[in-house]
């Protein structure tokens, strides 16, 4: 029996489109934040969260489906087995042990290895056609640690990198020079953490090349001012774990973009996590870490090919150098 009294020719026609899903590992701080940003932002026609802790994962579920008079219409799920995944379109993996207050991302490691055998292959299992993100820290060693477990080509496992990075830089530079962060084009690349590359030789403010227009103008620039800039970007993090336990919703919008640009195929270009082997002269292994790559509905479509000074190609491979230290400690 039909809420509805049906009326001729009125029958809903069968839905033709697949829904996108997108599911959410972990649903602490930064999971939720994704989360919740997603549903806002109308990026799924379905929701599945996953955690080991059950009552969390059954409120966090609740708490945002008795938010549905308010939302778009987004089925959500939740549970411990990951069956509740199957058919993903995105997997988004933030389930990890939490970085402590002055603990390094390098230090998490070994705990969100363990986790993420637990994770990633039941992942692969159910849906063997999604794009899987991963956030948790260290992402760049994590988002390998995945591709590895997954067995899925590099196109489809990308790590949310310093795309949250390079948004904190453009925030800095914009706040700066007093203009929107959205006129600004710069990145952040290599390692999430803290062996980040600026690439200051390639910041545009509305087109305009910052160094080069600061030269033409002899506006005296300290290379200590840019440093400090960039410094503060590492320091972002840290800084917000000191204040407030944990970072979320920066890194939640930052997802939630990466997100839209995948399923809504935009092409657009974001500093993501990538297998950066044999690109920028980066040789020794396989290894991931943050470059301007173009973003599809297939995953990583391509790696902008950057003009690097010599001082910043350096720093790039020395960060590359660092991943690759830690990597060979995992045996995976
Ligand atoms: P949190 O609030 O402790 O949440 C972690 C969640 O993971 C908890 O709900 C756990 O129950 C869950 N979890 C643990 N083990 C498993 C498992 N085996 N299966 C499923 N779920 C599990 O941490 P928070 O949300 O603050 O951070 C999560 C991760 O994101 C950490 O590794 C952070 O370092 C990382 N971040 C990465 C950022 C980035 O830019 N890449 C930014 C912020 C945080």
């Amino acid at each position: 029996k039909s809420f509805f009294t049906p009326i001729s020719g009125g029958s809903p026609p069968s839905p033709t489109k697949r829904p996108t899903k997108i599911t959410v590992v972990g649903v602490g701080n930064v999971g939720m934040a994704i989360a919740q940003t997603i549903l806002t932002q109308d990026l799924a026609d379905e929701l599945a969260l996953v955690d080991a802790k059950e009552d969390k994962l059954r409120g966090e579920m609740l708490d945002l489906q008795h938010a549905a008079a308010f939302l778009p219409r987004t089925k959500i799920q939740a549970s411990v087995d990951y069956a509740a995944t199957a058919n993903s379109d995105l997997c988004i993996v933030t389930a990890g042990a939490r970085q402590n207050p002055g603990e390094s991302r390098l230090n998490l490691l070994q705990r969100n290895v363990a986790l993420f055998r637990h994770i990633v292959p039941p992942l692969a299992e159910h849906s063997p056609d999604c794009i899987i993100m991963v956030v948790s820290n260290p992402v760049d060693v994590l988002t390998y640690v995945a591709w590895r477990l997954s067995g899925f080509p590099a196109n489809r496992v990308i790590g949310s990198g310093t795309n949250l990075d390079s948004s904190r830089f453009r925030f800095l530079i914009a706040d700066h020079l007093d203009v929107n962060a959205q006129d600004v084009q710069a990145y952040i690349v290599g390692e999430h953490g803290d062996s980040s590359v600026a690439l200051w030789s390639s910041i545009s403010v509305g087109g305009v090349p910052l160094l080069s227009s600061l030269e033409r103008q002899q506006i005296a620039y300290e290379k200590e001012t840019l440093k400090s800039i960039h410094k503060e970007v590492v320091q972002s993090a840290y800084e917000v774990i000191r204040l407030k336990g944990y970072t979320s919703w920066a890194i939640g919008y930052s997802a939630a973009s990466l997100a839209r640009t995948l399923l809504r195929d935009q092409r657009r270009i974001h500093p993501v996590s990538v297998l950066a082997k044999g690109l920028y002269g980066i040789d020794g292994g396989e290894v991931f870490l943050s470059l301007p790559a173009q973003l599809g509905r297939n995953g990583v479509l391509g790696v902008t090919n950057l003009h690097l000074t010599d001082e910043e190609a350096q720093q790039l491979r020395t960060s590359a150098r660092t991943i690759m230290e830690v990597q060979s400690q995992l045996g995976i």
